[in-house]
């Protein structure tokens, strides 16, 4: 796939160190596929959409339907059928656990929460999807979409050319990291570098 091979030039050109791990947002009903994810620091993990309209939230573990201090927020990602070609990728900071849910109607209760890094014991993702069952409200963060990541689109023209374009959202006031999990100004400044990265390439490309 071309986004693979984008990626592989971008590696060849030393721009990109670090392993991506994807996660499917809605793909098997209320849930995030998978779960739980094992990210290095400087691994990056993006989210891909499924029907009909999901979003990432980061939380704390202590609060798994509720926006956590300078978390990440996807925004709503909606689509009638078939994965969107919107992704929404954040970048890992350090080995720490990072939660997060779907912030629509009640899917946090339902399942629909993840984690990166989580522990095996103590604060494990079994525990917090029953916190989250039992969570009295389930809410959708007032921050830009975007915050905390980057949203890329990828759109495939008729003659099958695939064509790219980015965009963040993500700012300096985003990056005010409390060391929860949330990027830092580094690494959102590492995220707007490939973003500049693959605009070059996408340009290549076309
Ligand atoms: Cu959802």
């Amino acid at each position: 796939m071309l986004f693979q091979s984008i990626l592989a030039s971008a590696s060849l050109m030393g721009l990109v160190f670090a392993a991506n791990h994807d996660v499917k947002v809605g793909m098997d009903a209320l849930t995030f596929t998978p779960n739980t994810t094992t990210a290095a620091a400087g691994d990056t993990v993006t989210f891909h959409f499924y029907p009909q309209k999901h979003n990432v939230v980061q939380a704390a573990f202590a609060s798994p339907c509720e926006p956590s201090t300078s978390g990440f927020f996807s925004g709503f990602v909606p689509t009638s059928s078939g994965e969107s070609m919107t992704t929404f990728m954040i970048t890992v900071n350090d080995t720490k656990p990072i939660w997060f849910y779907c912030s629509q109607a009640k899917h946090c209760q339902s399942g629909m929460v993840g984690a990166i890094n989580a522990a095996t014991t103590g604060n494990t993702i079994e525990k917090f999807i029953a916190a989250a069952a039992s969570a009295s409200n389930n809410t959708t963060p007032s921050v830009p979409d975007g915050m905390g990541g980057t949203l890329s689109a990828m759109n495939t023209t008729a003659s099958g050319t695939m064509t790219m374009s980015m965009s963040s959202t993500a700012t300096g006031a985003a990056a005010s990291a409390t060391g929860s999990g949330a990027a830092s100004a580094l690494e959102v400044s590492k995220g707007l570098g490939f973003s500049a990265a693959f605009a070059f390439l996408g340009y290549l490309f076309v």
